[in-house]
């Protein structure tokens, strides 16, 4: 078909090529960190490394984690290795408790994560023909513009479309004639759901055959029924605020794992216990060292995500970049229920395997008396008797308790009485019990 899926020829380079790039890049980057940001050069000194120890990849392992607390402390400006008048734009990721964190570009970090993702939209075969329908925050956010950069680096048609108005939405896609989604998941869902309900059918009343979503965890069974409803391939884009934003890893068209961009990236996958580093194909915390951002470097960032990284270390696709896995969730997802872990992405994939389940759930938790609860309230997909919700409810709880060990209890009410986000990232686990 002659598509151009890899854009740049150093994805599918010799892994010797894209090591010793890495290499030399890392040994900037810790240098520049530890000249450029005090709070590098105290941790790097207390640490007793010094940006001259740094003579392989291991190496990185001398570097001590830098975690969101740090950057909490250096709020706003004071993790930044250039004056503010080389910043060209900041953007924040919101923090659910405490202050948020400030990321600043350069207009060199704005050339590279452009790059990102017009290579992660190549990667999922669009073009300059395509007209890429943007459903992604453009605000502290770094969804919308991350999006909107890759797909005008590519020469495509972007719509900086926001979130909100869903109506609306759907019928500037359809109106426009989009060809690619680019949202979070869930969002992805509400927009066919809503058009269902106006009477679009958005697998044969639009154009759109490629999604890209991310932002997120979203389990394999939700991005089925995302392809169905909108007849589309979708594709799993990974990244963080930190990070740039989206266009840290890709999934390729085969779909199976996630191609991180290695020579901005070095990727290590530690134990989240020890912080020890894993093996191949180990589960545990994603730690990212951007090798070539400018305003805002990061040494051994711990994502908190989990993931493991695929033994493979080419791809059918032709990229030598190696892959991680779908992102689990991350470590501080996990619920703790009784002393079990649960997490919700197993939830999820139990749920929506199951053909009578709608798209929305919610999981709550609850103490009562010394013991947790976990409640799991679901739509079901057509409106059901009360005979029926019963034996799905049942159903369900036996399925889950085969995925989690524990017996969550579950509730089965009509589609739409689960309120619905319309744009940013789901909220579907409310834990209700006193933090400790
Ligand atoms: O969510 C950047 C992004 C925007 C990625 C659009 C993809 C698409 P933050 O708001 O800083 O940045 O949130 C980062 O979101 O640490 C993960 O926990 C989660 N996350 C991001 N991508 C995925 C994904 C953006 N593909 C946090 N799968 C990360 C699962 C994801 N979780």
């Amino acid at each position: 078909m002659g598509r151009p899926y890899i854009l740049n020829p150093i994805e599918k380079a010799p892994r010797k090529e894209i090591e010793e790039l890495q290499l030399k890049r890392l040994k900037h980057t810790v240098r520049w960190a530890y000249e450029r940001v005090p709070m590098y050069k105290r941790k790097l000194d207390e640490a007793g490394v010094s940006p001259d120890d740094i003579r392989s990849l291991d190496d990185v392992r001398k570097l001590p984690f830098t975690y969101k607390d740090d950057l909490r402390q250096t709020y706003p400006y004071g993790a930044f290795a250039v004056p503010l008048s080389e910043v060209v734009e900041i953007h924040a990721s919101s923090g659910t408790t405490g202050k948020p964190t400030v990321v600043g570009y350069t207009k060199k970090d704005l050339d590279n994560w452009s790059e990102l993702m017009a290579r992660s939209f190549a990667a999922a075969g669009v073009t300059k023909e395509d007209i890429v329908y943007i459903a992604l925050g453009y605000h502290w956010f770094t969804g919308g513009l991350g999006f909107h950069y890759g797909a005008q680096r590519l020469g495509a048609l972007a719509v900086p479309a926001g979130t909100g108005f869903t109506k609306r939405h759907v019928q500037m896609i359809k109106d426009l004639g989009a060809t690619v989604l680019g949202a979070v998941p869930n969002y992805a869902l509400r927009l066919a759901e809503v058009a269902l309900e106006m009477g679009v059918d958005p697998a044969k009343d639009t154009k759109v055959r490629t999604g890209v979503f991310g932002a997120e965890m979203w389990s394999e069974e939700l991005r089925k029924r995302i392809n169905e409803l909108w007849d589309m391939d979708s594709y799993d884009i990974y990244g963080m605020s930190e990070l740039y934003g989206p266009g840290t890893a890709m999934e390729c068209h085969h779909h199976d794992g996630l191609h991180v961009w290695e020579d901005h990236y070095l990727i290590e996958v530690v134990d989240p216990k020890t912080g020890e580093p894993l093996e191949p194909e180990e589960e545990g915390v994603l730690v990212v060292t951007p090798l070539t951002h400018e305003a805002f470097p990061l040494l051994r960032y711990w994502t908190n995500d989990l993931t493991f990284i695929y033994d493979a270390r080419s791809c059918d696709c032709g990229r030598t970049m190696r892959r991680i896995a779908r992102i689990k969730g991350r470590a501080d997802d996990m619920l703790i229920i009784n002393g079990v872990n649960v997490f919700p992405s197993v939830v999820e994939e139990v749920l929506l395997s199951h053909p009578l389940v709608g798209n929305q759930y919610q999981i709550i938790v609850e103490k009562e008396g010394e013991l947790d609860r976990m409640y799991v309230v679901v739509e079901s997909k057509r409106r059901l008797t009360e005979q029926e919700k019963e034996a799905l409810a049942k159903e369900l709880e036996e399925n889950l308790r085969e995925a989690l060990i524990i017996r969550p209890r579950v509730r089965v009410v009509d589609p739409g009485e689960i309120p619905r986000v319309e744009g940013g990232k789901a909220k579907r686990v409310i834990d209700k019990r006193p933090k400790t």
